[in-house]
Protein backbone atom coordinates (compact mmCIF):
# COMPACT_ATOMS: atom_id res chain seq x y z
CA UNK A 1 0.00 0.00 0.00
CA UNK A 2 1.54 3.50 -0.73
CA UNK A 3 0.54 6.43 0.30
CA UNK A 4 0.98 9.94 -1.17
CA UNK A 5 -0.38 13.36 0.01
CA UNK A 6 -3.53 15.12 -2.28
CA UNK A 7 -2.59 18.32 -1.48
CA UNK A 8 -0.54 20.53 0.20
CA UNK A 9 -2.80 20.00 3.85
CA UNK A 10 -5.63 17.69 2.75
CA UNK A 11 -5.99 14.16 2.16
CA UNK A 12 -3.96 11.02 1.17
CA UNK A 13 -4.04 8.99 -1.92
CA UNK A 14 -3.74 5.32 -1.03
CA UNK A 15 -2.74 2.82 -4.05
CA UNK A 16 -2.21 -0.58 -3.75
CA UNK A 17 -5.02 -1.58 -2.38
CA UNK A 18 -8.65 -3.29 -3.24
CA UNK A 19 -10.81 -2.39 -0.67
CA UNK A 20 -12.69 -5.47 -1.23
CA UNK A 21 -9.82 -7.74 -0.08
CA UNK A 22 -7.88 -6.24 2.97
CA UNK A 23 -6.29 -8.13 5.67
CA UNK A 24 -6.88 -7.55 9.10
CA UNK A 25 -3.17 -5.62 9.56
CA UNK A 26 -4.34 -3.47 5.84
CA UNK A 27 -7.38 -2.36 7.87
CA UNK A 28 -5.15 -1.20 11.06
CA UNK A 29 -3.24 0.83 8.78
CA UNK A 30 -6.18 2.31 7.60
CA UNK A 31 -7.35 3.58 10.75
CA UNK A 32 -4.10 4.89 11.99
CA UNK A 33 -3.95 6.69 8.31
CA UNK A 34 -7.52 8.35 8.69
CA UNK A 35 -6.69 9.24 12.25
CA UNK A 36 -3.47 11.16 10.65
CA UNK A 37 -4.99 12.33 7.56
CA UNK A 38 -8.75 12.53 8.22
CA UNK A 39 -9.34 12.02 4.43
CA UNK A 40 -8.24 8.69 2.44
CA UNK A 41 -8.87 8.61 -1.54
CA UNK A 42 -9.02 5.35 -3.51
CA UNK A 43 -9.31 4.71 -7.54
CA UNK A 44 -10.12 1.58 -9.42
CA UNK A 45 -11.73 0.12 -6.63
CA UNK A 46 -14.27 -2.60 -7.11
CA UNK A 47 -16.82 -2.06 -4.41
CA UNK A 48 -19.92 -3.30 -5.42
CA UNK A 49 -22.76 -2.46 -2.32
CA UNK A 50 -21.76 -5.46 -0.36
CA UNK A 51 -18.41 -5.30 -0.06
CA UNK A 52 -19.20 -1.92 0.42
CA UNK A 53 -20.95 -3.12 3.48
CA UNK A 54 -18.70 -5.57 3.94
CA UNK A 55 -15.90 -3.23 4.29
CA UNK A 56 -17.59 -0.59 6.82
CA UNK A 57 -18.28 -3.31 9.10
CA UNK A 58 -14.67 -3.93 9.89
CA UNK A 59 -14.58 -0.40 11.07
CA UNK A 60 -16.99 -0.79 13.30
CA UNK A 61 -20.88 -0.18 13.95
CA UNK A 62 -22.65 1.71 10.77
CA UNK A 63 -25.23 4.52 11.94
CA UNK A 64 -28.36 5.42 9.52
CA UNK A 65 -28.63 8.76 8.30
CA UNK A 66 -32.14 10.07 9.56
CA UNK A 67 -32.68 11.83 6.52
CA UNK A 68 -31.72 10.22 3.26
CA UNK A 69 -33.20 7.39 1.43
CA UNK A 70 -31.79 3.50 2.01
CA UNK A 71 -29.96 2.14 -1.49
CA UNK A 72 -32.99 -0.60 -2.09
CA UNK A 73 -32.19 -4.06 -0.22
CA UNK A 74 -29.03 -2.42 1.85
CA UNK A 75 -30.98 -0.55 3.91
CA UNK A 76 -27.17 0.73 6.11
CA UNK A 77 -26.23 2.63 2.57
CA UNK A 78 -27.57 5.53 2.22
CA UNK A 79 -28.46 7.32 -1.54
CA UNK A 80 -26.74 11.13 -2.14
CA UNK A 81 -28.10 11.80 -5.28
CA UNK A 82 -29.03 14.52 -7.48
CA UNK A 83 -31.46 13.52 -10.54
CA UNK A 84 -30.86 15.53 -14.08
CA UNK A 85 -34.30 17.41 -13.01
CA UNK A 86 -32.91 18.74 -9.93
CA UNK A 87 -31.16 21.98 -9.30
CA UNK A 88 -30.84 21.51 -5.39
CA UNK A 89 -27.62 18.99 -4.35
CA UNK A 90 -26.57 17.53 -1.21
CA UNK A 91 -23.74 19.02 0.93
CA UNK A 92 -23.75 21.74 -1.11
CA UNK A 93 -22.15 24.00 1.59
CA UNK A 94 -19.43 23.21 3.88
CA UNK A 95 -20.26 21.26 6.67
CA UNK A 96 -19.42 18.14 8.50
CA UNK A 97 -22.02 15.37 9.26
CA UNK A 98 -24.03 14.80 11.96
CA UNK A 99 -22.59 17.05 14.31
CA UNK A 100 -26.24 17.74 15.82
CA UNK A 101 -25.52 14.19 17.23
CA UNK A 102 -24.93 13.87 20.84
CA UNK A 103 -22.14 11.28 19.48
CA UNK A 104 -21.43 12.98 16.17
CA UNK A 105 -20.32 9.70 13.22
CA UNK A 106 -16.43 9.34 13.25
CA UNK A 107 -16.62 9.98 9.39
CA UNK A 108 -18.38 8.17 6.08
CA UNK A 109 -16.87 5.87 3.38
CA UNK A 110 -18.85 7.55 0.02
CA UNK A 111 -18.26 5.30 -2.88
CA UNK A 112 -18.96 6.97 -7.44
CA UNK A 113 -21.76 4.86 -8.83
CA UNK A 114 -22.90 7.41 -11.78
CA UNK A 115 -20.97 10.41 -11.89
CA UNK A 116 -22.15 13.87 -14.88
CA UNK A 117 -19.93 14.12 -17.62
CA UNK A 118 -18.00 16.76 -15.73
CA UNK A 119 -18.04 18.62 -12.28
CA UNK A 120 -19.31 17.08 -9.39
CA UNK A 121 -15.71 17.10 -7.61
CA UNK A 122 -16.26 17.33 -3.70
CA UNK A 123 -14.01 19.73 -1.61
CA UNK A 124 -12.74 19.02 1.71
CA UNK A 125 -10.91 20.93 4.59
CA UNK A 126 -8.15 20.00 7.24
CA UNK A 127 -9.43 21.10 10.45
CA UNK A 128 -6.18 19.98 12.06
CA UNK A 129 -4.46 22.64 10.13
CA UNK A 130 -7.06 25.42 9.89
CA UNK A 131 -6.78 24.55 13.66
CA UNK A 132 -2.94 24.66 14.09
CA UNK A 133 -2.57 28.22 12.32
CA UNK A 134 -4.34 30.35 14.36
CA UNK A 135 -2.65 32.64 17.12
CA UNK A 136 -2.13 31.23 20.16
CA UNK A 137 -4.11 34.37 21.90
CA UNK A 138 -7.14 32.95 19.85
CA UNK A 139 -6.73 29.45 20.53
CA UNK A 140 -6.47 29.88 24.30
CA UNK A 141 -10.07 31.59 23.85
CA UNK A 142 -11.89 28.57 21.28
CA UNK A 143 -10.73 25.98 23.40
CA UNK A 144 -12.62 27.27 26.70
CA UNK A 145 -15.62 27.67 24.59
CA UNK A 146 -18.60 25.20 23.46
CA UNK A 147 -20.68 25.56 20.51
CA UNK A 148 -24.21 24.32 19.62
CA UNK A 149 -25.27 22.58 16.35
CA UNK A 150 -28.28 21.71 14.87
CA UNK A 151 -29.82 20.25 12.30
CA UNK A 152 -33.52 21.87 12.54
CA UNK A 153 -33.09 24.83 9.89
CA UNK A 154 -31.76 21.99 7.43
CA UNK A 155 -33.76 19.03 7.92
CA UNK A 156 -36.51 20.26 9.24
CA UNK A 157 -40.62 20.99 8.79
CA UNK A 158 -39.38 24.38 7.80
CA UNK A 159 -35.97 24.02 7.28
CA UNK A 160 -33.80 24.48 4.37
CA UNK A 161 -34.74 21.44 2.19
CA UNK A 162 -38.31 21.32 2.54
CA UNK A 163 -38.67 24.05 0.59
CA UNK A 164 -36.45 22.83 -2.05
CA UNK A 165 -37.27 20.64 -5.25
CA UNK A 166 -35.10 17.70 -3.31
CA UNK A 167 -37.62 17.82 -0.81
CA UNK A 168 -39.44 14.20 -1.45
CA UNK A 169 -36.21 12.74 -1.61
CA UNK A 170 -35.37 13.42 1.61
CA UNK A 171 -37.27 12.58 5.08
CA UNK A 172 -37.53 12.60 8.63
CA UNK A 173 -38.47 16.44 9.21
CA UNK A 174 -39.53 15.52 12.68
CA UNK A 175 -36.35 13.63 13.52
CA UNK A 176 -34.28 17.12 13.95
CA UNK A 177 -32.20 18.05 17.35
CA UNK A 178 -29.50 19.92 18.37
CA UNK A 179 -25.97 18.98 20.81
CA UNK A 180 -23.38 21.02 22.38
CA UNK A 181 -19.51 20.03 21.63
CA UNK A 182 -16.72 22.08 22.11
CA UNK A 183 -14.77 23.98 19.58
CA UNK A 184 -11.73 22.59 19.93
CA UNK A 185 -11.55 19.13 20.24
CA UNK A 186 -8.76 16.70 21.10
CA UNK A 187 -9.47 13.99 18.30
CA UNK A 188 -10.57 10.64 19.84
CA UNK A 189 -7.68 8.32 18.06
CA UNK A 190 -5.17 10.98 17.07
CA UNK A 191 -5.10 12.79 20.22
CA UNK A 192 -4.52 16.11 18.08
CA UNK A 193 -6.63 19.13 18.38
CA UNK A 194 -8.98 19.75 15.72
CA UNK A 195 -11.53 23.21 15.24
CA UNK A 196 -14.79 21.74 15.22
CA UNK A 197 -17.30 24.11 13.98
CA UNK A 198 -19.11 24.57 11.17
CA UNK A 199 -21.02 26.31 8.99
CA UNK A 200 -24.31 24.92 8.29
CA UNK A 201 -24.68 23.46 11.39
CA UNK A 202 -23.14 25.65 14.27
CA UNK A 203 -25.85 27.92 15.21
CA UNK A 204 -23.78 29.89 18.01
CA UNK A 205 -21.36 29.52 21.08
CA UNK A 206 -22.79 28.47 24.28
CA UNK A 207 -23.83 31.28 26.30
CA UNK A 208 -23.30 33.54 23.42
CA UNK A 209 -26.37 34.17 21.67
CA UNK A 210 -26.20 33.96 17.92
CA UNK A 211 -25.77 37.53 16.50
CA UNK A 212 -22.96 37.55 18.91
CA UNK A 213 -21.38 34.27 17.76
CA UNK A 214 -21.97 35.32 13.60
CA UNK A 215 -18.75 37.41 13.68
CA UNK A 216 -16.36 34.70 15.44
CA UNK A 217 -18.18 32.12 13.59
CA UNK A 218 -17.70 33.86 10.07
CA UNK A 219 -13.98 34.36 10.69
CA UNK A 220 -13.06 31.09 11.41
CA UNK A 221 -15.25 29.75 8.00
CA UNK A 222 -13.56 32.06 6.06
CA UNK A 223 -9.91 31.34 7.64
CA UNK A 224 -10.93 27.51 7.21
CA UNK A 225 -12.01 27.92 3.61
CA UNK A 226 -8.83 29.19 2.70
CA UNK A 227 -7.59 27.11 -0.54
CA UNK A 228 -4.54 25.94 2.20
CA UNK A 229 -6.80 23.94 4.01
CA UNK A 230 -8.63 22.70 0.91
CA UNK A 231 -8.90 20.20 -1.98
CA UNK A 232 -10.88 19.25 -4.40
CA UNK A 233 -11.42 15.22 -5.33
CA UNK A 234 -12.51 14.63 -8.98
CA UNK A 235 -14.21 11.69 -8.84
CA UNK A 236 -13.53 8.48 -11.60
CA UNK A 237 -15.95 5.56 -11.80
CA UNK A 238 -14.21 3.39 -8.83
CA UNK A 239 -13.70 6.49 -7.26
CA UNK A 240 -13.98 5.93 -2.75
CA UNK A 241 -13.48 8.91 -0.14
CA UNK A 242 -13.17 7.50 3.25
CA UNK A 243 -13.40 11.24 5.89
CA UNK A 244 -12.91 11.69 9.34
CA UNK A 245 -16.04 13.94 10.46
CA UNK A 246 -14.24 14.85 13.30
CA UNK A 247 -11.08 16.46 11.64
CA UNK A 248 -12.56 17.68 8.09
CA UNK A 249 -14.78 19.26 6.37
CA UNK A 250 -16.83 18.71 2.74
CA UNK A 251 -19.01 20.14 0.09
CA UNK A 252 -20.70 18.67 -2.87
CA UNK A 253 -20.21 21.04 -5.73
CA UNK A 254 -23.36 21.32 -7.58
CA UNK A 255 -22.50 22.64 -11.10
CA UNK A 256 -23.77 19.71 -13.66
CA UNK A 257 -27.07 21.00 -13.77
CA UNK A 258 -28.97 18.77 -16.23
CA UNK A 259 -26.99 15.39 -15.32
CA UNK A 260 -27.77 13.32 -12.19
CA UNK A 261 -25.40 12.15 -9.72
CA UNK A 262 -25.33 9.47 -7.44
CA UNK A 263 -22.92 8.28 -4.49
CA UNK A 264 -23.16 5.62 -2.11
CA UNK A 265 -22.36 6.44 1.44
CA UNK A 266 -22.18 4.50 4.65
CA UNK A 267 -21.52 6.89 8.07
CA UNK A 268 -19.70 5.02 10.93
CA UNK A 269 -21.00 5.45 14.63
CA UNK A 270 -18.66 8.01 16.78
CA UNK A 271 -18.15 8.87 20.34
CA UNK A 272 -18.69 11.69 22.35
CA UNK A 273 -16.48 14.46 21.71
CA UNK A 274 -13.87 15.69 24.21
CA UNK A 275 -12.42 18.95 24.42
CA UNK A 276 -8.71 19.65 25.12
CA UNK A 277 -9.26 21.51 28.30
CA UNK A 278 -10.90 18.85 29.97
CA UNK A 279 -7.85 16.88 29.16
CA UNK A 280 -5.65 19.38 31.06
O1 LIG B 1 -22.01 14.10 -2.67
C1 LIG B 1 -20.97 14.40 -2.10
O2 LIG B 1 -19.92 14.56 -2.71
C2 LIG B 1 -20.96 14.58 -0.62
C3 LIG B 1 -22.32 14.90 -0.10
C4 LIG B 1 -22.35 14.97 1.40
O3 LIG B 1 -22.32 16.00 1.98
C5 LIG B 1 -22.35 13.71 2.14
O4 LIG B 1 -22.47 12.62 1.55
O5 LIG B 1 -22.22 13.77 3.37
FE1 LIG C 1 -22.06 15.67 4.10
Amino acid sequence: MKVTPFSENCGAVLSGIQLSETSDADIESLRELLAEHGLLFFREQDLPPQEHERFARRFGEIVLNKFFKPVENFPSIATVSKSEKHETNIGGAWHTDHSYDEEPALGSILVARNLPSKGGNTQFANMYAAYQDLSDGLKKTLESLRAVHSNVHIYGKDGLFSKSDIADTLGGTDRVGNATHPVVISHPDSGKKALYVNPVHTIHFEGWTPEESRPLLDYLYQHTEHPKYTCSFNWQPGSVAFWDNRSTWHLANNDYHGEARLMHRITLAGSPLASVSSLL
